[in-house]
């Protein structure tokens, strides 16, 4: 049948992500608790998964990916998450803002800003088709923050403007976050008179930054579950804004053209 056939047709391979990646812990747990002997969870990058993902969408071909929302591949292409029965993959989390310790004294105003920064599954996926469209970050950043100004100024009520202080911010180069802390920037920028630099770096070494103060905060966090082994290891030397989002999802994602639906088809 073609639901034997999945394992073949994609040679037994998940497309995965960057190894720092929650979401890759959590495929390697899947594949332990499914039983998925022959599979393998290939590594690489969010822009190299979503690249063999375009690829096999415009052949037709069958593709596994570990997906997550928010993320543009749901309203560029017709896919769906397979049914994780086990419960893997977690319940709905939120994404955090986390600053390094001491920022609310020496940055009042970005402490007061990030604090206060929140918005909604939608918006972010507004931006991260913007860049995927192939606008730069910045600029579809600062589109987003032109068009929702409304909003933007609901964040920063208020607040001092810095006037030229200086402030890092790290990320890791996953679609959505490189949307989110563009928007950020943009805003504490543009708003608020800062000079930000953004430091890109997988997802270790941005938890790290934030909790020895090398960088001052970062909006990437994804708990309480794809990054629980960091929070617990470095929770106590950072602090935590708590969620700017609301309405995640991780899993194993393919296009619905797919005969399959569970993680459990994949044993077959
Ligand atoms: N993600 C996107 C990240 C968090 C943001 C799901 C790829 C992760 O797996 O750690």
């Amino acid at each position: 049948t073609a639901q034997g056939g999945v394992g073949q047709q994609v040679d037994y391979k998940i497309v995965g992500i960057d190894p720092g990646a929650g979401l890759m812990k959590a495929t390697e747990k899947a594949i332990q608790e499914y039983e998925l002997k022959d599979w393998e969870l290939v590594e690489g990058s969010s822009a190299a998964m979503t690249a063999a993902l375009t690829q096999a969408y415009k052949d037709q071909k069958p593709i596994i990916v570990t997906g997550w929302t928010p993320h543009w591949m749901f309203s560029k292409f017709d896919m769906k998450y397979l049914e994780d029965p086990k419960g893997v993959y977690g319940e709905d989390e939120q994404i955090h803002t986390i600053v390094r310790k001491g920022l609310k004294e020496e940055q009042p105003s970005a402490y007061a800003f990030l604090d206060k920064f929140r918005w909604s599954p939608a918006d972010m996926e507004k931006v991260m088709l913007a860049i995927t469209d192939g606008q730069k970050p910045e600029e579809a950043a600062a589109a987003w923050v032109k068009e929702n100004e409304a909003l933007v100024n609901e964040w920063v009520a208020g607040i001092e403007p810095a006037e030229g202080q200086k402030l890092t911010l790290a990320y890791v180069a996953w679609d959505s976050e490189i949307a989110s802390t563009n928007v950020v920037k943009e805003v504490l920028e543009q708003k608020l008179k800062y000079k930000v630099e953004l430091s890109q770096v997988e997802a270790g070494p941005m938890w790290i930054g934030v909790s020895n103060g090398d960088v001052d905060g970062m909006v990437a966090a994804w708990l309480p579950t794809t990054h629980e082994d960091y929070y617990q290891k470095l929770g106590d030397k950072i602090e935590d804004l708590g969620p700017n989002l609301e309405g995640t999802k991780l899993g194993l994602a393919v296009p619905a053209y797919m005969d399959i639906n569970s993680i459990e088809d994949l044993k077959k």
